[in-house]
């Protein structure tokens, strides 16, 4: 397991790329062009920029998150062949660099949300919220407005204005849409996408739907175990891979997440790892990523990673907002690094057992 760490850029983040080359373990940045309007190639030479700057710190930047896809791609319309063709110039370029793993996610109009993005808790940190009951009463322009009212300026990704400047006539078009329409644009998407992803040397990793149910009548389809089966077995390409987000696999408390490990391990080239704490309405809140704070079975999922021999990336995912800092939701330095120290502390127990190095090891050489 490599752990690595979102960065969101020079001049777009508050965190540098010092910092995180001081939080122990970590190998390298997860990225983004995130002013590349979606459908348009990623420019080489802005590619090298942030490789560079990454490499200056000896961090890699093998994993880029996101490569966002077109709504015509997810609408099947006509013109989403002009889209896959810009798709493919951005993976030949990012191959270029030595990017591995490419994540992306389906979900139409909206990626992930919340309700509340600074929710207080017991402890006085805050952290990203969903409020089970206030969502059914909020229509999509109010999420809208409340995401960004709630941001606090910062932006968010998968929240481009470009994405939600035309709410209305987007949901007119996913009208019609099934979830077996959906599929089949993503089946589309993919058998064009694979081979070339394949000839670069790039693992396609889509983010499940967060959260992992149907929303504002929108279809959703990687919610659930038999929803990865049905997407993994339909373009049968190694390149053809599954983000293991466990806070939004986990959201449902029927998905089996260490199932969902043992299932698919050999498809899983990147791991979003942290942990939420389940109300009994069906809000939830993303706790911090120890065990007892949550819901979720953290420290077991890091064991079933290990045992199927997972040498894939990882990183903690949304943390709290702790010690004042001033950060984007979800993506501040502190809690995130503990995250990362709690991951591979798991990890590395497990590391330890196997080579029954529990003893006191030699001292290092100056
Ligand atoms: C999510 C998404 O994991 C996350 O941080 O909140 O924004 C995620 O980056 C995308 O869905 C992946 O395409
Ligand atoms: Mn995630």
């Amino acid at each position: 397991m490599q752990m690595t760490f979102r960065w969101y850029g020079d001049g777009n983040d508050s965190i540098t790329l010092k910092q995180i080359r001081q939080i122990p373990g970590v190998k390298g940045v997860v990225w983004a062009l995130h002013d590349v309007p979606v459908g348009e190639v990623w420019p080489f030479e802005r590619i090298e920029e942030v490789v560079k700057q990454a490499n200056k710190y000896g961090l890699n930047s093998d994993v880029v998150e996101s490569v966002n896809i077109h709504e015509d791609i997810k609408l099947g319309l006509p013109t989403r062949d002009q889209y896959i063709a810009t798709y493919k110039e951005t993976l030949k370029n990012l191959s270029r660099f030595g990017v591995k793993v490419v994540c992306y996610n389906f979900m139409p109009v909206f990626d992930w949300f919340r309700t509340d993005l600074f929710k207080e808790m017991e402890d006085g940190s805050t952290a990203l919220y969903f409020d089970a009951t206030k969502v059914h009463s909020l229509s999509p322009e109010q999420v809208v407005k409340n995401m960004k009212e709630n941001a606090k300026d910062f932006s968010l990704p998968g929240w481009e204005p470009e994405r939600l400047k035309d709410l209305q006539r987007l949901f007119g078009l996913y009208k019609d849409i099934t979830e077996m329409n959906l599929l089949e644009n993503l089946t589309y998407f993919l058998k064009e996408i694979c081979p070339i992803a394949e000839e670069c040397g790039i693992k396609m990793a889509i983010h499940p739907d967060d959260p992992p149910f149907p929303i504002f009548g929108l279809p959703r389809i990687v919610k659930n175990k038999e929803d990865i089966q049905r997407l993994l077995s339909a373009v049968d390409s190694p390149s053809n891979g599954l983000t293991f987000c466990s806070g939004s696999l986990g959201v449902n408390p029927s998905n089996d997440l260490i199932d969902i490990v043992n299932s698919f391990s050999d498809r899983i080239p990147f791991a979003h790892i942290r942990n939420i704490k389940h109300f009994e309405d069906g809000s939830f809140i993303e706790s911090s990523h120890r065990v007892e704070d949550g819901s979720l079975p953290i420290t077991s999922i890091v064991n079933a990673l290990y045992k199927n021999g997972f040498s894939g990336y990882a990183r903690p995912d949304h943390g709290r907002h702790i010690w004042d800092e001033v950060c984007r939701p979800g993506y501040g330095l502190y809690d995130r690094a503990l995250g990362a120290m709690y991951l591979l502390g798991a990890w590395d127990t497990n590391v330890l057992l196997r080579d029954n190095l529990l003893a006191k090891k030699p001292l290092h050489t100056v």
